[in-house]
């Protein structure tokens, strides 16, 4: 028999979902596993290469767990609100509603077309009223417990989108999603507090289980820093300085100051600023730069002094100059830092261009030398150095700082904040670089905010706005035929008279609905809890199931949501908890990520290029299992890897030797071929549990090759099928079927293996050195020279003999003997 693709993909698809094999059983007494993807965002480009490596891997991953006996949970769905689809719609006269069902049933017919064990039974779609008015419910929790609230605030605004964006969205001083212009506007936005949960998220990371790369992007966005705030008194003013510090160990070395040029001291003092011309000047230019570019280091510091102005140090009462420049923004602590030229770089770099005095407060700690000369002729061997550096930001002695002399950094902070908050000159302070989430969008294809405003006066509580009750949910978006953005900022809703018009809920009087939608983060936010209980029209999720469910036990994604997507969710969640609404503080134990695949010549696959492969094809010409295998085959996991499309010739060619394998006379397996086998359970199944699919596939190959080569029985071709099935599932059940079997193979049991079996073989030699044996190593019978030297260079007792010695002579007899002559 031939290896024909298209009818056993079709076969085995079809057998599985009239099977309903990979729907999770809620009454299944077995442990659960509930593993979790991103679900993708359905655009009418249809599937990328990107989705089916993530849901490859996680895929391998849950066929292996229900092998092992667990209860898995392996759901998808749609995360399709969104601009680019109403934007489509938009330009294509069409309602993205319509758009959204169209490419949603390409996403689901393609994904089909892989043979991922998804339980489609729970799909769900945050754009489907059924959903969303979940999504608007914890909008209103949020409300309640006053974590949401109305700001007006100068919101990034991209002209080409013509919405207002969130900080995160702004790149390089561009709209993350056009690469349009984006510039600041005032608006009323909704914001929720997530910074009131920094400290928290934070502090959960050490209860899970993520890779530390993606660790560190949660710390590094949060941005935690211990520090102190001090106030600096302006001479002849009543005005004063606030600074954010995070060493106020070096206040004595403070021999200026820097305001942002946003800093709006400047405007009040421009009277008494001498060259305030000069001034207006430098911040014009500084307001046409992004921050990128004031906080690039590389390049050359800019400033203006602010001439007639002079601050006093809280500390000594010295009078220092103030200086505006833009590598202070205004956007982070107070917008005001005191400079430490001597031991901050960029102070440094400043204070040197602009001939500032550098004042060392800090010495870097002894280190002992040789001792001089000088120092040998007075009796000593070594002596005490200390290293004379311009700018020294360690830890050390202080030095020219009064009370503080003699301490070390961390004495020094603590009795320096102490000194302050007696004296009433500043405090301790913790500062974030996390910002409350702009919760606004002005667009239509979002959920909207279920709120209104009454006309009478209801909501006193909370500026007017009054939630739309529970049973009246969900609002949904009416279906009109315009819906293009307005240059006003306004959303296109508010156009749409008798939405906006309604009663209020508690006095029934008129009332205006809040005509702002959310962002796209918000469905994605919670979905995992949804598959949990995905038909459930009387809350969010049965509690029962979701203590039964939750953690999600794997959770795998592209690193480009390692950030905002895993912050906001893991926040989102953490405040259902808080609620009682969820059993679990933190959502996801684990988390991973895969690496792009990129295109043949190593870049982006990207439309406008054309350099991009579409899995369509792909499986047309060679197979889902074709696909699946290389995707798994191309690179190790986690890196970014290209795509080749000889190397899905190659895996094809893999798969037709499979079966050829299996058709092969029934024979006896050769002692090698058990070996070989037994190996490949244990490495395959290691292997998976590291994200190694690469090497998994490799070793794979390796037996088949093996296998043809000797002889193999039916029992262990099976034991084989159990084993290449998490990978090529397909095939896998065609050649168990050819085998005589009539269960499905992906329902049997993982396969063990004998770790007497698996485990190397080794010989034990004797080494000698100088023809005395002085050790013994464990090598491989057919080590190489190169092995076999370094295995006994290895071993301390050999090495001890060696250790300053020259090697004359080096012998080695594979088996017999391994011999140093020195
Ligand atoms: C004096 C000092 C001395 C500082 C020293 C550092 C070293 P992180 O760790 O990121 O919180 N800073 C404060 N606000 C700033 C702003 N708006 N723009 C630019 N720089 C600002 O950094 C805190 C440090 O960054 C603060 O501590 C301040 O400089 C500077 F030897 O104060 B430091
Ligand atoms: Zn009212």
């Amino acid at each position: 028999m031939k290896y024909d693709h298209k009818a056993i993909d079709a076969k085995w698809q079809q057998r599985w979902m009239d099977g309903q094999v990979f729907q999770m059983d809620p009454a299944s007494p077995k442990e659960k596993f509930y593993c979790l993807i991103e679900f993708p965002y359905p655009s009418g480009a249809g599937l990328h290469m990107g989705h089916p490596r993530s849901y490859t891997a996680l895929d391998v991953l849950a066929r292996k767990r229900r092998m092992q006996g667990f209860n898995v949970l392996y759901p998808i769905g749609w995360d399709a609100f969104g601009l680019p689809t109403e934007n489509y719609a938009i330009k294509t006269g069409r309602k993205p509603q319509e758009v959204t069902q169209e490419n949603i049933d390409t996403f689901r017919r393609q994904l089909q077309s892989l043979g991922i064990s998804f339980d489609w039974s729970r799909e769900v779609n945050t754009t489907d009223p059924g959903y969303y008015k979940w999504t608007q419910w914890m909008f209103l929790e949020f409300f309640k417990a006053g974590l949401a609230y109305k700001q007006g605030m100068a919101i990034n605004w991209c002209v080409d989108c013509k919405i207002g964006l969130a900080n995160e969205e702004v790149v390089n001083g561009a709209c993350e999603r056009c690469g349009g212009t984006v510039e600041k506007r005032d608006k009323e936005q909704w914001m929720i507090a997530i910074t009131k949960y920094a400290d928290r998220l934070l502090e959960d990371l050490d209860t899970v289980d993520y890779l530390p790369k993606i660790k560190k992007q949660q710390q590094d966005w949060i941005g935690r820093s211990e520090g102190a705030e001090v106030v600096f008194a302006i001479d002849g003013s009543d005005s004063t300085i606030k600074v954010f510090t995070t060493r106020p160990d070096t206040l004595f070395g403070a021999t200026y100051m820097v305001l942002a040029p946003e800093h709006p001291l400047i405007g009040k003092l421009a009277d008494q600023i001498a060259n305030i011309r000069d001034v207006e000047a430098y911040q014009k230019k500084a307001a046409g730069k992004t921050d990128i570019e004031r906080g690039d280091d590389t390049k050359e510091k800019t400033g203006v002094v602010l001439e007639g102005i002079e601050a006093i140090n809280p500390v000594n009462g010295e009078k220092i100059p103030v200086w505006v420049a833009d590598y202070v923004m205004m956007g982070y602590g107070t917008g005001a830092i005191m400079a430490v030229p001597a031991h901050d770089e960029r102070d440094f770099a400043f204070a040197s261009k602009f001939d500032i005095e550098i004042r060392k407060v800090i010495a870097p700690p002894a280190i002992q030398m040789p001792a001089s000369t000088v120092a040998q002729q007075a009796g000593k061997l070594v002596e005490d150095v200390r290293l004379d550096v311009d700018c020294y930001t360690g830890d050390g002695e202080l030095v020219n700082s009064d009370f503080l002399n003699g301490l070390k950094v961390d004495g020094a902070k603590a009795k320096m904040i102490e000194w302050l908050e007696k004296e009433g000159k500043g405090e301790k302070k913790i500062n974030y670089r996390l910002r409350d989430w702009v919760f606004s969008r002005q667009r239509y294809w979002g959920e909207p905010i279920p709120l209104v405003k009454c006309e009478n006066g209801c909501g006193t509580d909370t500026d007017g706005w009054v939630a739309v009750p529970t049973d009246q949910l969900p609002v949904t978006l009416p279906e009109v035929e315009k819906y293009e953005p307005t240059d006003d900022g306004e959303s296109p809703l508010a156009a749409i008279e008798d939405w906006v018009n309604t009663e209020c809920p508690e006095c029934g009087k008129p009332a205006k609905r809040e005509t702002d939608t959310m962002p796209n983060w918000a469905g994605s936010s919670w979905y995992f809890l949804r598959y949990i209980d995905p038909h459930n029209d009387q809350a969010f999720a049965d509690p029962e199931l979701l203590k039964t469910w939750m953690p999600v036990d794997w959770y795998n994604g592209g690193m480009e949501h390692t950030t905002l997507h895993l912050l906001y969710s893991r926040f989102w969640n953490k405040f259902l908890f808080d609620r009682g609404h969820v059993p679990v503080a933190e959502p996801y134990a684990k988390r991973t990520s895969h690496g792009l695949v990129l295109a043949e010549d190593g870049t982006k696959m990207s439309k406008s290029k054309g350099n991009g492969v579409n899995p369509d094809d792909v499986v047309a010409e060679f197979g889902a299992d074709a696909l699946r295998l290389y995707q798994m085959f191309l690179g190790p996991f986690g890196e970014p890897a290209p795509w080749s499309n000889q190397g899905v010739v190659g895996v094809r060619r893999f798969l037709e030797k499979v079966m050829t394998l299996v058709q092969k006379e029934d024979a006896q397996t050769t002692p090698e071929v058990i070996k070989a086998l037994h190996k490949l359970i244990q490495k395959v199944g290691e292997d998976i549990e590291e994200l190694k699919f690469n090497t998994s596939v490799a070793a794979m190959m390796e037996f088949v090759n093996t296998a043809s080569a000797g002889g193999i029985s039916t029992a262990d071709k099976k034991t084989f099928l159990r084993v290449l099935n998490v990978f090529a599932p397909h095939i896998a059940e065609e050649c168990w079927e050819l085998l005589g079997e009539t269960s499905l193979v992906c329902s049997q049991e993982w396969p063990a293996f004998d770790p007497a079996l698996a485990k190397d073989d080794v010989v034990v030699l004797g080494v000698q050195v100088n023809g005395k044996v002085r050790g013994e190593v464990e090598i491989a019978p057919d080590a190489s020279e190169a092995e076999a030297r370094a295995a006994a260079e290895a071993d301390e007792k050999i090495a001890s003999y060696l250790e300053g010695q020259e090697v004359k002579k080096f012998i080695y007899v594979p088996g017999r003997i391994i011999s140093f002559v020195i």
